[in-house]
């Protein structure tokens, strides 16, 4: 179906209109307009708490915003979505994440074949795993149990188990040491192996198709560092398991196929960290804690199909960011966890995200005339405060911000939770409110130094806030945040779960190597850059 164009739809031109008459009203007037502004503005689901009123927005424009998403087929889009319809068109693929945590649920059908029973068996033999490294019943070669767990994967199949790894410390068993590998970079690897015991290792090769260049070099690495380090008495298929789509070219690289945990091509790299590729972290946190894990992905799951668009928590926050992105002209969009664990949760959203919505084409494949994915980006708080926050408040750009923070600690010790969370409440009220000239002067300030201290405010922000930061919330956040790409794709009308962007530099890569060898002769064809380039680093290599 071809879709009239996003900005010939009549909610987007109201929306135009709508914003001229906004874009110069100030959050200071709209809160003291409407004592009930922030009741009015926040949603409660699933243990997450969402204050939104720190946005540039009226209830008309959220009105505007809902109607947009209707008039985009969204909720249709969502039915197709958890029905199993192959919406990853230019893949001709599914895109069933929703799938691996449909626990309980009814059954989801793939080509008339419920996919469910599959998903669980992956996960029962998940569970039985992992209990057997947890215990020691899972020796290796010498009579030993694992100590040392290597996950080995990249971009899907690392960050988000990197991310939950370290989201969930507080809960893993602290005497097995969790390691992740992913850049081709040998410092990479090598680093990751210092220390390690070879009899107590487990490595995980974490990859989907298995033929991964910067993964099957480093699975490669390991094997031949552990063959090395045992004297060739080592067993490769007791230390090396895979989680993959692809069983033969698992079984190639010499895993017994029993220890090889299957996933399917409907589920997105990026979104897998359900799946099997989830290993490591259950491996970690334990059986137990990963189903609460999946159990607070579910509840988001469901409060996002049945919740409507005005009280739907990722729906809301998709449509902050068209806002922004679309009428404002906001080019980024940061994420600003305030909690330690959490740092690495931007840069696994930056993928989530940019991978997902950075397209330049509509789904019928004519370029598009709006501006879609925003540049995500983030640090945790308060690092980030004495860092980049300084252009968040007084430079010349917008950028919405979400910040995440949590009631209770993980670590109580002292009061360095209420410093936290007392900078974490300052940021977004500083950031909407600003600081005007007159309150300045009023404090003394030196003439010449009001322009300096001003702030604008006027700035948005999003509170995300949940009691505790345990597996279930998390589940919850990760559901809230890949949920509100999904949304935003729909309305911009991309393909969010195709990834071709990142196939060129491949190719290329793939050329170029044999270039790089010095005996080669330079294939013809490169750039003079390029060609440049692959020369000096050639006369580098050959100086003695
Ligand atoms: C994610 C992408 C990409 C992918 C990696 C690893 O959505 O598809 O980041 O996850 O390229 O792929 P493999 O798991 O196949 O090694």
């Amino acid at each position: 179906m071809v879709r009239k164009s996003l900005i010939d739809m009549k909610e987007w031109k109201d929306l135009q209109d709508h914003y001229a008459e906004i874009s110069g009203v100030h959050m200071r007037d709209l809160f003291a307009a409407d004592p009930g502004r922030a009741e009015r503005f926040t949603l409660f689901a699933e243990g997450i708490y969402c204050d939104y009123s720190k946005n540039r927005i009226t209830e008309k424009t959220m009105d505007l915003l809902c109607a947009l998403a209707g008039a985009c087929g969204l909720r249709e889009e969502t039915e197709r979505m958890f029905a199993g319809a192959r919406i990853n068109e230019t893949e001709n693929r599914p895109v069933l994440h929703v799938a691996l945590r449909n626990l309980g649920g009814g059954p989801i059908m793939v080509e008339g074949r419920d996919v469910m029973p599959d998903v669980k068996g992956v996960l029962d033999k998940m569970g039985a795993f992992s209990d057997k490294i947890r215990n020691g019943e899972w020796k290796g070669f010498s009579g030993k149990p694992i100590r040392h767990v290597v996950n080995i994967g990249i971009g899907g199949s690392d960050l988000g188990p990197v991310m939950a790894a370290e989201a969930l410390k507080h809960y893993s068993m602290r005497d097995l040491d969790v390691r992740f590998v992913s850049n081709i970079d040998g410092t990479h690897i090598a680093e990751a192996l210092r220390g390690i015991e070879p009899d107590r290792a487990l490595f995980i090769i974490a990859s989907k198709t298995f033929t991964t260049q910067e993964t099957m070099t480093n699975a490669v690495t390991a094997r031949d560092w552990f063959i090395e380090k045992t004297g060739g008495r080592g067993d490769v298929a007791r230390h090396f398991i895979a989680l993959s789509t692809n069983r033969e070219e698992v079984v190639r690289f010499g895993i017994d196929p029993d220890n090889m945990f299957e996933f399917w091509d409907w589920v997105g790299g990026r979104y897998s960290l359900a799946s099997a590729i989830g290993l490591a972290v259950m491996i970690s946190i334990g059986r137990g804690n990963f189903m609460k894990l999946l159990d607070g992905y579910r509840r988001m799951d469901g409060h996002f199909r049945n919740a409507e668009f005005g009280r739907n928590i990722p729906a809301v926050l998709a449509l902050l960011g068209v806002w922004y992105n679309n009428f404002f002209g906001a080019q980024t969009h940061a994420i600003l966890p305030y909690d330690q664990y959490l740092h690495r949760f931007p840069a696994y959203f930056q993928q989530g995200d940019m991978e997902s919505n950075g397209k330049g084409v509509d789904r019928s494949g004519r370029p598009v005339a709006w501006q879609t994915g925003p540049v995500i980006w983030g640090e945790p708080g308060t690092n980030g405060q004495h860092a980049f926050y300084q252009l968040i408040h007084q430079g010349t750009k917008m950028v919405p911000a979400d910040f995440i923070g949590f009631a209770r600690p993980l670590n109580p010790l002292g009061d360095h939770h209420q410093k936290l969370m007392a900078n974490f409440f300052a940021q977004t009220q500083a950031l909407a409110f600003g600081k005007t000239e007159d309150e300045l002067r009023a404090e003394g300030v030196p003439e010449r130094l009001v322009p300096h201290r001003t702030f604008s405010g006027n700035r948005p922000t999003n509170t995300i806030m949940a009691e505790k930061l345990t597996p279930e919330t998390l589940g919850s956040l990760i559901a809230m945040y890949e949920h509100k790409i999904f949304a935003q794709g729909i309305i911009w009308d991309i393909y969010s779960f195709d990834q071709w962007g990142v196939e060129l530099g491949k190719a290329l890569a793939r050329r170029i190597l044999p270039d790089l060898d010095p005996a080669s002769v330079p294939a013809p064809g490169h750039d003079s850059s390029t060609f440049a380039l692959i020369k000096f680093y050639r006369d580098c290599r050959q100086r003695k």
